[in-house]
C-alpha cells in the first residue's frame, strides 16, 4: 500500500479505490469466547455483504493478538472465516492495527482476504476525503503509553512475539492487558483524550473528514474546517457508522439490519 502520510508517526496509507458507501465500526475487542461483540460483527459483515458496503475496522478488532499462531485457532480463526465471507463475495474489507493487535499480519490478510492496514488510511468514501486512524496517536498526553509504543513496535520485538507459541502469547497479553486496565483505572483520565493539537495534526493532511475510535467514546464535532466522528467501543454497544452520498451517519448493528441511532455530542479534548 502507498503511504501518502505521516501523521504523529502513523503511516497513512492510501485507499486503493473510492468508496460510494462503506460501513465503519471499531474497538470489537472481541473476546477468546466470541460472545455478543462476535455475533454484532455478523450482523454489521450480513449487512454490508446484503448492501454490497464496503468495511472497514478501525482498530482493536481483538482483545488481543500476538502470535501469527493465532490466525488458525479460536475465534482469530473463526473471526477470518466471517469476514472471508465479504471477500468470496467481493466486498473489500480493511482491517486496521490498533494498539491491542497491531502484530496482525499476512498470515490473518491471507486467512480473511481483508486487507490488513499497518497504521491509517485515507480516501474518498462517500464522495469525501476522509482520514481513518485507529486513535491511539491522538492521545498525547499519554506519555508512558507513548513511549513503550516506540519499542513494543521495535522490529525486533515484534518479531519475537509474533513468534511465540500461542499458549504463551496469550499469557503474555493477558498481563499487558490487567496491567493497562490497572494504569487506566488509576490514571488522571483527561490524559487518555486526544489533544487538540493532535486532531489539528490529523487535519493538517488536508482531509475533510476524520473518524478515529481508541478512546471508547460516542462522538461528532468540527474541528477547524474539519468535521470527526469517534466511534464508540463496539463491545459495548455495536454502533458504527453508515457513509453514503447522503452523509454520514450512526448505526447499530443488529439481526434485523443497521438501525439509526440518535447522534452524540463533541468530545472533549486535552490540551
Ligand atoms: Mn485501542
Amino acid at each position: 500500500m502507498t503511504v501518502v502520510a505521516t501523521v504523529l508517526g502513523t503511516r497513512v496509507h492510501a485507499l486503493a479505490q473510492a468508496c460510494e458507501r462503506a460501513l465503519l465500526v471499531s474497538d470489537l475487542h472481541l473476546p477468546a469466547d466470541g460472545g455478543s461483540p462476535f455475533a454484532a460483527l455478523g450482523h454489521a459483515v450480513a449487512a454490508a455483504r446484503r448492501e454490497r458496503t464496503p468495511l472497514f475496522l478501525l482498530g482493536d478488532l481483538f482483545d488481543s493478538y500476538v502470535a501469527r499462531g493465532q490466525a488458525r485457532v479460536g475465534i482469530w480463526r473463526d473471526t477470518a472465516a466471517l469476514l472471508r465471507q465479504l471477500a468470496d463475495d467481493r466486498v473489500p474489507a480493511h482491517v486496521l492495527h490498533g494498539n491491542r493487535d497491531f502484530l496482525l499480519g499476512p498470515e490473518f490478510a491471507a486467512a480473511s482476504g481483508a486487507v490488513v492496514v499497518a497504521g491509517g488510511l485515507r480516501g474518498a468514501l462517500g464522495g469525501v476525503d476522509t482520514l481513518l486512524l485507529h486513535g491511539d496517536e491522538l492521545c498525547q498526553n499519554d506519555l508512558p503509553y507513548q513511549r513503550a509504543k516506540r519499542w513494543l513496535r521495535h522490529p525486533v520485538t515484534r518479531a519475537i512475539a509474533r513468534s511465540l507459541p500461542v499458549a504463551l502469547a496469550l499469557r503474555v497479553a493477558a498481563r499487558a492487558r490487567a496491567k493497562s486496565a490497572m494504569v487506566i483505572r488509576g490514571g488522571d483520565q483527561t490524559r487518555f483524550l486526544p489533544t487538540a493539537a493532535a486532531v489539528g495534526a490529523a487535519f493538517a493532511t488536508g482531509a475533510s473528514r476524520l473518524v478515529f475510535g481508541h478512546i471508547h467514546r460516542f462522538a461528532r464535532g468540527r474541528h477547524g474546517v474539519g468535521e470527526y466522528r469517534v466511534l464508540p467501543a463496539f463491545d459495548a454497544d455495536p454502533v458504527g457508522l453508515a457513509i453514503d452520498a447522503a452523509g454520514w451517519r450512526p448505526v447499530r448493528c443488529t439481526a434485523a439490519g443497521l438501525v439509526a441511532v440518535a447522534e452524540p455530542g463533541p468530545c472533549p479534548f486535552g490540551n
